[in-house]
């Protein structure tokens, strides 16, 4: 998104209108927290020895020797990533099962025990040399429940190996672009429960990946969205009390909301990242190539992640050839060519808005479209680089007789996208009802139904007074 520029951004404020103080002390997004959701949409990889188990989770008793993908090629998963408008992939380089897709220096349990590529391939690097090849940001998934590592449950020697795994990642491959760490904490063949030390390993990432944004129930820098069904709160902020979530698999009252939610008066930036996967497993399950998500429930994912203020992780494991599975392909592909089809036109493009303060906390912005337009889908988006503060929203339209409401909701944030009842108008308005701090105008884009290749829809319905 850019930020707001041309006309709306010279009307505002209003000359010698005050800046709210609040407007100043809110949180904001780092420059990498920023990028990360510009970007919208990473693909998540599964992939692993329980690819070939045919299992969900691995339970470290795996024979290296089964890791054999015949035709691994992770240039056709980016590829596809990339076709489908992904900007970023993020690999499973060690799930629970303890199974490492590089030649870890930490123990034998590996790709080095496997007869891929004779024992001396190295799946990361593969995976992180196609990211480049494609123009994407590389991502790793290393958990931190390990149920083949016998040090796990045994606090400190175990979080030294941990971190001894995390510093190969992180100092092998080049820049890694998101680290994502799961909150899974089970039980350690003893019994004993293992204590991570979350602190020092956000520590070292950023000291050794400055760059990169964590990811975490517990940020710190994005959080999970508390599911993993794909849907992003409808109110939805990107800033959250910490105390809430203090570390990764935290339990306890208002979790589940605060990660759904966030918090209006929360004291750090920590926006949601929205997980799911394309099939009913995070792994490829022969079983399940016929329980792919079909186009229209991908599309509808973009619009419950992306389109409330979050970014889609949207899982899609290769099979034990080492490939994305052929119909999995191609959903992409339709996805990506229903939101091309969808997004194609801007109706408002180069049309200004106008926008007024209405109170201290309200404002309404208009849009005059030139002629009468069917409009089916209404996208906002406040300037996050400046923080977050729309609270309530309200779009109306009108054509010749008075102003008809299409659609309200409560939080904006980087994008809020809403589907409505298509309808033809010539004028679109937008009212910040209620807001943290003094609005600013909120960028406004509207759209037709999808054009081609799709039939073109019957009438619009026409409103009438
Ligand atoms: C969960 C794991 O237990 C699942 O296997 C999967 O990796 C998912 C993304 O996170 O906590």
């Amino acid at each position: 998104m850019a930020g707001l520029t041309g006309a709306a951004a010279a009307a505002w404020p209003r000359r010698g209108a005050a800046i709210a103080p609040q407007a100043v002390d809110r949180p904001r997004p780092s420059a990498a927290q920023l990028a990360w959701q510009h970007d919208e949409l990473a693909l998540f990889l599964h992939f692993g020895v329980n690819t070939f188990t045919d299992r969900e989770w691995g339970d470290g008793s795996e024979r290296p020797a089964i890791f054999n993908p015949s035709a691994l090629d992770a240039r056709q998963w980016a590829r596809t990533a990339r076709a489908a408008g992904f900007r970023a992939m993020i690999l499973t380089a060690k799930h629970h099962d303890g199974f490492c897709l590089w030649p870890t220096k930490t123990t034998a349990h590996s790709v080095a025990a496997s007869p891929f590529r004779g024992g001396r391939g190295d799946v990361v690097r593969e995976f992180v040399d196609a990211c480049h090849a494609e123009a994407l940001k590389p991502g790793v998934y290393l958990s931190p429940w390990d149920r083949h590592e016998p040090s796990y449950g045994d606090s400190p020697r175990y979080n030294d190996f941990y971190l001894a795994q995390l510093t190969e990642l992180l100092t092998g491959y080049g820049p890694i672009h998101e680290v994502w760490f799961d909150g899974a904490n089970g039980e350690g063949p003893t019994g004993r429960t293992q204590v991570y030390d979350w602190p020092r390993v956000w520590r070292e990432v950023r000291r050794l990946q400055p760059d990169a944004v964590i990811f975490s129930d517990a940020g710190p820098d994005v959080r999970w969205i508390g599911n993993e069904h794909g849907a992003a709160g409808e109110t939805n902020w990107s800033t959250v009390d910490p105390a809430i979530v203090p570390v990764p698999g935290a339990n306890g009252p208002g979790v589940s909301a605060m990660l759904q939610h966030g918090d209006p008066n929360g004291s750090v930036w920590r926006p949601g990242e929205t997980d799911v996967s394309i099939r009913p497993g995070w792994f490829h399950h022969p079983a399940e190539d016929a329980r792919v998500k079909p186009v229209d429930r991908l599309v509808d994912l973009y619009f419950t992640s992306v389109g409330r203020n979050s970014k889609l992780l949207l899982n899609v494991p290769p099979t034990r050839e080492g490939l994305i599975h052929d119909v999995d392909v191609s959903r992409l592909a339709g996805m990506r060519e229903r939101l091309n089809a969808m997004f194609a036109v801007d109706l408002a493009e180069g049309r200004p808005a106008s926008w007024r303060h209405t109170g201290g906390r309200s404002a309404v912005g208009e849009i005059d479209l030139g002629r009468e337009v069917e409009v089916a889908i209404v996208d906002l988006a406040e300037d996050i680089s400046r923080g977050q503060i729309a609270a309530r929203y309200l779009v109306e339209g009108q054509a010749d007789a008075g102003w008809r409401p299409l659609a309200r909701g409560t939080t904006i944030g980087c994008r809020r996208i809403d589907r409505i009842v298509p309808v033809a108008i010539r004028r679109l308005r937008v009212t910040i009802e209620d807001a943290l701090a003094s609005p600013r105008p909120v960028r406004i884009r509207a759209y037709d139904r999808e054009r081609s290749p799709l039939p073109r829809p019957s009438r619009a319905t026409r409103m009438s007074a």
